[in-house]
């Protein structure tokens, strides 16, 4: 493979020029091609070549195996009990009764047979064997879906504030970023030929010459959030570009652009940071897709193509600066960016239970811990889920914090979905606490490659324990958003929670106070490397102080800034500093 001299007209200026390994697989592998075909059909492995584990990710695939059982099957010289994860994209998490029947019924065949709701409101499958993947993606195509673009060096799924039924600006603004979401995917139609292996499907996509991204695409992956104030339940500050509704007598106007957000860091490497997104301006509501395409592009240009691990557009904000990516971003639109304009948001939560929107059409938020749509034996809710998307006539959407919202239900029918949610004993599970209602837990063990310490599977079982001291001060039903991810990649946002887990080594984590529960700002470390028994010890007077001394309506992580357990943190360079 020749070197490229050159990747990007703007880069040799910027960076050193050493691309990393990865943008000489994107230079070979034609527009996402690579060998894939004869890759995926090699029976002799349940894996993919090193090159190809970096393209299916840009078909929306990552090549997993089960840790559980990596060490035994080491002992016994067998490769890694291979399958895929596949992540299902959909703009602000909005499914069709007849996607999830089809979700549902797939995921059926996988050997982890359940729906996992992300907090980027997608779906993932995970342990799909790579004999099924193109029958996997050809069920997901069959229904309008397809999971292009949900992983690799391009946009991801655009977010969008959860609810669109709630008000006509809601579905106006869901509308702008599905649109966006369509307009930023590769134009490739590499997934379609390969994963679907079907020359009849019409691609959405339309052909090679990926006038956005060129065959390089970006650095790194690239996040768009939608939200409309005062709700964050998308986490706005957390992403690459986020846009805040503007209305005006209930209309929308335009929006806020904020840049430069994201949370990934590496333990013990001070040039990794999580840092708050920057509000650089207003713009009106038809003027999105080109302040999104400028500053999408300016990451293409500017971007670390050097270290993976600076890479991200939060590392060429901070090292360009905010100021000069104004001024690129003006040579690049056909407008003046506008000064911003205040809102004010009020929590980052998820609204539990009957919501009845503006429309008249009532909303059921359903709490899916750690997002996990599974069946258990004394719990059916996949089943109650299909047996409500069997009769529903409005749509599903997922939420940012890993939840589930049946939507748009006229009043004749709510009583018949109700009595699903009986049936499957969906409702009696809406009974939580705060602490719960308000929990996120990435995924990690078994199947993510990154996790250091269990998050999803352990996260109930600590708040299990913290629950008691909360309820026994009164404070049952108080939100306090805890989050838990197993390594500092961030995937659950603990940085953002006002009690946050960041996994070091099995069973042992990083501590963060702090988070201000509107999402704007960071948590502060609050202790180094500690366990259960630790973890219960340090929060316990902390609890009982907030207990007895907090303000009226003071939120948990507001009062541990207040008494100084942990310092205020907006700088991201700062976080990991205690007291
Ligand atoms: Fe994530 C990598 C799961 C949201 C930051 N993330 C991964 C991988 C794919 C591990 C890997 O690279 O092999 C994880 C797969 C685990 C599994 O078995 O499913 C994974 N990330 C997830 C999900 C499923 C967590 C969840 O429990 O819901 C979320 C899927 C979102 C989606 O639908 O697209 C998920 N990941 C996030 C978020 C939250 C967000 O975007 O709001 C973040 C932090 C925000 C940010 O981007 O800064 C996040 N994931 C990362 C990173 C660190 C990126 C960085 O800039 O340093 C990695 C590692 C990487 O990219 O190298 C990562
Ligand atoms: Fe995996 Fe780490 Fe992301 Fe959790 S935060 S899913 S452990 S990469």
């Amino acid at each position: 493979m020749t070197k490229p001299n050159k990747i990007l007209p703007n880069m040799n200026e910027i960076t050193p020029f050493d691309p990393s390994e990865c943008e000489y697989i994107k230079e070979k592998a034609n527009f996402l091609r690579n060998d894939l075909v004869a890759c995926l059909n090699d029976p002799m492995t349940g894996g993919v070549s090193a090159e190809n584990v970096q393209v299916i990710k840009f078909h929306g695939m990552y090549t997993q195996d089960d840790r559980d059982l990596r060490n035994e099957r080491q002992a016994k010289k067998l490769e890694p009990k291979y399958s895929y994860l596949v992540r299902i994209r959909m703009a602000g998490g909005v499914v069709t009764p007849k996607q999830w029947n089809e979700m549902d019924s797939f995921s059926a065949t996988s050997t982890i047979p359940t729906l996992k709701l992300t907090t980027r409101q997608a779906v993932q499958y995970h342990g799909i064997l790579k004999r099924d993947l193109v029958e996997c993606h050809r069920s997901l195509v069959s229904v309008g879906l397809d999971s292009i673009a949900t992983a690799g060096d391009v946009n991801r799924n655009v977010m969008c504030v959860a609810n669109p039924a709630d008000s006509s600006v809601h579905q106006e603004v869901h509308k702008i970023s599905a649109d966006l979401s369509d307009y930023l995917l590769p134009k490739s139609t590499a997934y379609y030929e390969i994963m679907c292996d079907d020359k009849k499907i019409t691609p959405k996509t339309s052909d090679d010459q990926e006038p956005i991204y060129g065959k390089y695409y970006l650095p790194r992956k690239f996040k768009i959030n939608f939200t409309i104030p005062p709700q964050n339940d998308n986490d706005i500050w957390a992403n690459d570009i986020s846009f805040v509704a503007i209305e005006k007598n209930g209309k929308l106007e335009g929006f806020n652009v904020m840049i430069g957000g994201g949370l990934g860091h590496t333990h013990g490497d001070d040039s990794t940071f999580p840092r708050l997104a920057t509000t650089i301006g207003y713009i009106d509501k038809d003027q999105v897709t080109e302040m999104a395409e400028a500053i999408l592009t300016i990451q293409r240009d500017y971007g670390n193509r050097t270290n993976r691990k600076n890479a991200r557009l939060k590392y060429t904000v901070d090292r360009l600066g905010v100021d000069f990516f104004k001024e690129e971003i003006a040579e690049r639109v056909s407008f003046k960016v506008q000064d911003e304009q205040a809102f004010e948001i009020t929590d980052n939560n998820d609204r539990y239970g009957w919501v009845k929107g503006a429309n008249g059409k009532w909303n059921y938020t359903v709490f899916v811990e750690g997002g996990r749509v599974i069946d258990v034996d004394d719990y059916p809710m996949k089943k109650g889920f299909r047996a409500i998307s069997e009769i529903l006539k409005g749509h599903f959407v997922l939420t940012g914090n890993q939840n589930l919202i049946i939507a748009d239900i006229v009043e004749a029918d709510k009583k018949q979905i109700e009595d699903i949610l009986v049936e499957y004993k969906i409702m009696e599970h809406q009974d939580i606490s705060g602490l719960r209602g308000a929990a996120i837990a990435c995924v990690a063990l078994n199947t993510c490659p990154l996790a250091m310490a269990e998050a999803e599977r352990y996260l109930p079982v600590l708040i299990s324990k913290l629950e008691g001291i909360f309820a026994k001060h009164g404070l049952r039903d108080q939100p306090v958003n805890i989050r838990m991810t197993g390594c500092p990649n961030g995937c659950g946002r603990s940085i953002l929670g006002e009690i946050g887990f960041v996994g070091k080594s099995m069973g042992k984590y990083q501590m963060y106070l702090g988070a201000s529960h509107t999402g704007h700002r960071l948590a502060g470390l609050f202790a180094d490397n500690v366990g259960e028994e630790q973890i219960i010890d340090l929060l316990t007077p902390i609890i009982e102080d907030y207990a007895k001394n907090r303000n009226k309506n003071e939120r948990f992580g507001d009062f541990t800034v207040r008494k100084a357990y942990v310092r205020e943190v907006f700088d991201g360079k700062t976080f990991n500093e205690l007291v």
